[in-house]
This record gives structure tokens, C-alpha cells and sequence, in this order.
């Protein structure tokens, strides 16, 4: 319907948890660029992972505060900053008084399956900010704002890799005769992945319960770096991770490839994941929040665009390099996680498309144009956080410490 109401004063106002990371900065800036009232929300926990365990982002980041005075300076718009812990739910209730918003987009959670199997202290840690953050996010919406959206970041990886085809959230089974729509099966294979199938079965379960509006966004492998508003300043830079814990597949391969260091396929490398560029991610954002689920609607999309086995993307990495003059190794890594390594792999994703997403496909000139950033930044990785340091069946009680 077409709500003549809203004019320029009464832009929608989203409120972006988690909008100093990877994913969420990206996406406040498109936000923000596209004329949403944008806030965020963070505690930089983030950043203090790295410093606790000696990592950094291959790009230098700003602060968050000169981040955002860049953005004013560049745009001349304006994005709210809260920083605490959305734990607190006393701190998350003053964000909702104060900002009062129309969508809510949550990435705020520790993110990486290696750190969540460091020991049990991250484990716990990992579950525990994870599933109380979106717990307390869900009781915000239900006491101040129960018309507002919570768009919140899911995992593909909560469907595990079953020998049947993923569904979109849902599968509608026969059995004994009787048939049901029913949550499709979850088969996480880490303590953080674990943690996304908690927080899907709370917000399912609130949606019935309160009526809430909700939309699950099953993410794919996330790769890539620049995006349109980030590329605007380099205050504006994006973070982009390589080491052993929060480094993903792809951008890890990329970095291994600047530095000539062999790439690190774990076991067989037949792991199959849906992947996707930073810029859909923020596209795919972007559609949800412009289309929103109903009140009482759970809705979940599975939010990638192509999927690669880890051998696949190792071949298209050395293909790139080679163009580019430089001599590309694979290293067969034993596996430091719990995961098959050759297995059925056909998940759905039509239901963004559907709403309009145009990806942005993996294609060499973006693998070659990566291969250049991490050139760019060679001086700034450091080799030693390379190989994998977290092993899954090694996780133990005792804290782990790292030594200097
Ligand atoms: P990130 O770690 O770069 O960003 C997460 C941000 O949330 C950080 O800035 C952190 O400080 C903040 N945060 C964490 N706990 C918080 C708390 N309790 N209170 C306030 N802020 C908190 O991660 P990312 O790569 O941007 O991922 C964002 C979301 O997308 C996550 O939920 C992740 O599970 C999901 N996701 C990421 C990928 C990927 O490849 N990066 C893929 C699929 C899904
Ligand atoms: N892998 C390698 N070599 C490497 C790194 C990874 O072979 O150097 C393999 C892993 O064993 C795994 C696959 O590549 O089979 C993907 O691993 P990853 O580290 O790129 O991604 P993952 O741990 O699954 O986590 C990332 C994000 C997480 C998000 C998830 C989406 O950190 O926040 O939820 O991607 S998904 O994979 O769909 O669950």
C-alpha cells in the first residue's frame, strides 16, 4: 500500500546491532546512504577479541567515533551511536526509548565457530552473548516497539549438510499418513552454530507466543570487501579478517595467495557452503527490511548466492593468482574441525530473489581485484596467524591462554 504519510521527517528508523562489524558496518553506511534514520548499536567486543588474541584486520580500521564523524563529513548524514551490550537489558531498553525503531537488524553476536571451540570459558561465553542478546532484543520489541521488525542474522550453517535438498526455514513432510509444514531439521556442527538454532527457536517461538514480526537471514560464507559507501573515504574502510579464527574461506585464501603462503584446505576440501559478496549482503538487508514479515510471521531466507566447495574456491584463487604472475600451493591442512568432508550439498535460495535481489556472482575480476587489496596491505599480515590454531576435538575446560 502506498503510505502518502511519510514524508522526508519521518524516514524509517533502523537500528543496526553489531554495526561496528564486518557485515554491519557495510550495511549502516548503505542504510544510511539510502535514507534510512540508521543508530547503532555495539559494544566493540569485537575489537577487544583481537586485542586478547593478538589478531587484526588486514585493512586499519577508525574508531567507531571517527568512523562516523567521517560519514557525517562526507554525506552530511547523521547515525546515532549506543555503545554497550545488548545483554544489559537495562542499556538495550534506553536504546528502544531513545531511538524508537521501525526495524531492528541484528549482527551483534561473537560470530566465529573456531573461537566459540577455543575452551569452554568461549564456548560458554559464545552461547551466552549470543542467546541472551537476542532473547533481550525480542523482549525490547514485545515492551516498547511490538510493530517493529527484527531482522536478525541466522547461519546456513544451522542446517548442517543434510543428503537432502535444504529448504528455506521449512519442510512439509509425510508421515504415517498425516502432513505437516514443519522447522526444517538443524544439524549444527559448532558451539556458535549451535548458538543460531537457540536463538531461531526463540524468535519462532515469540513470533507464536507475542506476535512478533520477524525475519531469520540464513547467511552463507560472507567474502569481499568494499562496498559503494565504504569505499567513499579510507576512514570509511571496512574490516576484513585472514587469521585461523574469524578469517572466512574465501578472503582467507586471498590474503594466503598475497603472501605466498600455501592455501589451507582443511581435509578433503569437499566442504560445500553457500557464499556470498558483502554487497548482497547489504542488498539482501536492504529487502527485508523494505518488505517486512507480518506480525506473528517467522519468516526465514536462505541469504547467499552461489555455493563452492573449499576445493573449488582453492582452484578459482589459484587460477587468479597465476594471472596475476604469482606461484599459487595448495596444503592439504588436517581437519581441525568435526564436519564431512565429501557430501550432498543443494540448498534453496529464491526467496530474496524474489524480492528483487540482483547478485553480484563471483566472477574473476572480483577475485583478482581481492588478490589485489590483500597486495595492497602486504605489509600489514601477519604469517603466524595463518594456520588453523582452534581443533575441535581438543577443546577442553582448562582456559587457554595465548603466550606472547
Ligand atoms: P563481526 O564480529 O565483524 O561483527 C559483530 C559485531 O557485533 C561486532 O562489532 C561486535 O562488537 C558486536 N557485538 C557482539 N556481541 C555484542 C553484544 N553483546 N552487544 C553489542 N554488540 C555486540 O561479525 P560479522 O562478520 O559482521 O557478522 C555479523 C553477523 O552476521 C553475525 O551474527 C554472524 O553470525 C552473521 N554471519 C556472518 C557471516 C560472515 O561470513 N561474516 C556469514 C553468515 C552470517
Ligand atoms: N575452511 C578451509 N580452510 C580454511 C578455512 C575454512 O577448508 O582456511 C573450510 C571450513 O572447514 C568449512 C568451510 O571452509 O568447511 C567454511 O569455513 P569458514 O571459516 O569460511 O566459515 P564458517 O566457520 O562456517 O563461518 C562463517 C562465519 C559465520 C557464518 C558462517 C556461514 O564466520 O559467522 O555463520 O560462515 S555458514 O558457513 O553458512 O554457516
Amino acid at each position: 500500500s502506498h503510505d502518502t504519510s511519510s514524508g522526508p521527517s519521518e524516514r524509517k528508523k533502523v537500528m543496526v546491532i553489531g554495526g561496528d562489524g564486518y557485515c554491519g558496518w557495510a550495511t549502516a553506511l548503505h542504510l544510511s546512504n539510502k535514507n534510512y534514520e540508521v543508530s547503532i548499536v555495539d559494544n566493540l567486543v569485537r575489537r577487544l577479541f583481537d586485542h586478547q588474541l593478538g589478531l587484526d584486520s588486514l585493512t586499519p580500521i577508525s574508531s567507531i567515533h571517527n568512523r562516523i564523524r567521517r560519514w557525517k563529513s562526507e554525506t552530511g548524514k547523521n547515525i546515532q551511536l549506543y555503545i554497550g551490550d545488548i545483554c544489559d537489558f537495562e542499556f538495550l531498553s534506553e536504546t528502544f526509548e531513545s531511538f524508537k525503531p521501525d526495524a531492528v537488524v541484528h549482527f551483534g553476536e561473537q560470530r566465529s565457530a573456531p573461537y566459540s571451540m577455543i575452551d569452554r570459558s568461549r564456548a560458554v561465553f559464545t552461547q551466552k552473548n549470543n542467546v541472551i542478546g537476542t532473547l533481550n532484543v525480542l523482549f525490547a520489541i514485545k515492551e516498547f516497539r511490538e510493530d517493529c521488525h527484527l531482522v536478525k542474522l541466522g547461519t546456513m550453517g544451522e542446517y548442517g549438510t543434510p543428503n537432502i535438498d535444504i529448504e528455506e526455514g521449512y519442510i512439509t513432510i509425510t508421515h504415517n499418513g498425516r502432513t505437516d509444514t514443519l522447522p526444517y531439521p538443524k544439524q549444527a556442527s559448532s558451539f556458535y552454530h549451535l548458538s543460531k538454532v537457540h536463538d531461531s527457536n526463540n524468535i519462532a517461538f515469540t513470533c507464536k507466543a507475542w506476535g512478533i514480526r520477524a525475519t531469520d537471514l540464513n547467511q552463507g560464507v560472507v567474502y569481499g570487501v568494499r562496498t559503494d559507501e565504504t569505499e567513499m573515504h579510507e576512514e570509511l574502510c571496512n574490516r576484513f579478517d585472514y587469521d585461523g579464527v574469524f578469517g572466512t574461506a574465501l578472503n582467507r585464501f586471498c590474503v594466503q595467495v598475497a603472501v605466498g603462503h600455501p592455501l589451507t584446505v582443511y581435509g578433503k576440501g569437499g566442504q560445500t557452503r553457500g557464499y556470498l559478496d558483502i554487497r548482497d549482503t547489504i542488498q539482501c538487508v536492504e529487502l527485508a527490511i523494505a518488505n517486512p514479515a507480518q506480525r506473528g510471521e517467522f519468516r526465514v531466507f536462505n541469504q547467499f548466492t552461489e555455493q563452492f566447495s573449499v576445493n573449488e574456491l582453492a582452484s578459482l584463487v589459484t587460477k587468479a593468482g597465476k594471472k596475476l604472475g604469482l606461484k599459487v600451493q595448495t596444503l592439504s591442512v588436517p581437519n581441525p574441525r568435526v564436519e564431512a568432508e565429501e557430501h550432498y550439498y543443494n540448498a534453496k535460495h529464491t526467496k530474496l530473489v524474489e524480492l528483487g535481489l540482483k547478485p553480484h556472482l563471483l566472477s574473476d575480476s572480483l577475485i583478482d581485484s581481492l588478490l589485489n587489496f590483500a597486495i595492497k596491505f602486504e605489509d600489514r599480515i601477519d604469517a603466524k596467524q595463518i594456520m588453523p590454531s582452534v581443533f575441535w576435538r581438543k577443546i577442553g575446560v582448562k582456559p587457554k591462554t595465548v603466550a606472547a
